[in-house]
């Protein structure tokens, strides 16, 4: 039952836990903003790129698919209610981590945050919310019926301690500048 809960809720987020770190392996070559400023600041910073978002987003929608094709499998061992992703839900839930993650930036720009600086919370659900009010838009119905009130409970608690210790890893492995 709870074992159940808890692997629908985070097989249905995977595609919008990956791009991030996908980005990360990824990431250099041009910024997104070009070097502009506003009013002094960047407008995102020198970390959210073109290449970084392009392939966060591919690696993505590329889970996705790869997770309808283990499905079966896995479901045959685990008996749990694990959605399958249409390709609407997976660029949703893909683009619409790597968009949050951005707008998040956007904001520690405007509150005169560094580029790197942690912003606790914001840092941690920032992709969790992009990625649902995304794939609202691009899948409604998809969306509605695969995040139940229990399971979005699961992601709001089990999300942020996914991130931390997987940026903490990526940290300790030289990957990331820095451990947030
Ligand atoms: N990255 C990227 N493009 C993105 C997101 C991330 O290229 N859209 C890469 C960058 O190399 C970035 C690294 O992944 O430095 C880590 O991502 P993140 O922690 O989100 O960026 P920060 O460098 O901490 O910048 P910010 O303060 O704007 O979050
Ligand atoms: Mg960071
Ligand atoms: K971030």
């Amino acid at each position: 039952m709870v074992v159940s809960l808890v692997a629908g809720a985070l097989w249905a987020m995977l595609p919008a836990y990956v791009p991030n770190n996908a980005a990360v392996l990824a990431g250099g070559g041009r910024p997104i903003d070009g070097g502009r400023t506003l009013d002094g600041r960047r407008l995102l910073g020198d970390g959210k790129t073109w290449r970084g978002t392009a392939a966060g987003t591919l690696v993505g929608v590329a889970l996705a698919m790869a997770l309808n094709v283990v499905r079966p499998t896995v479901v045959a061992t685990l008996d749990a209610g694990l959605p399958v992703f249409s390709f609407r839900a997976a660029v949703g839930l893909a683009l619409g981590a790597m968009l949050g993650d951005i707008g998040a930036s956007f904001l520690k720009r405007r509150l005169g945050r560094k580029r790197g600086a942690a912003v606790p919370g914001l840092d941690q659900l920032d992709f969790v919310v992009g990625a649902l009010v995304l794939a609202v838009l691009l899948a409604p119905s998809w969306t509605f019926a695969t995040f139940s009130p229990a399971r979005l409970a699961v992601i709001l608690v089990a999300t942020p301690l996914l991130h931390v210790t997987t940026n903490a890893g990526a940290y300790l492995l030289g990957l990331k500048a820095e451990p947030w």
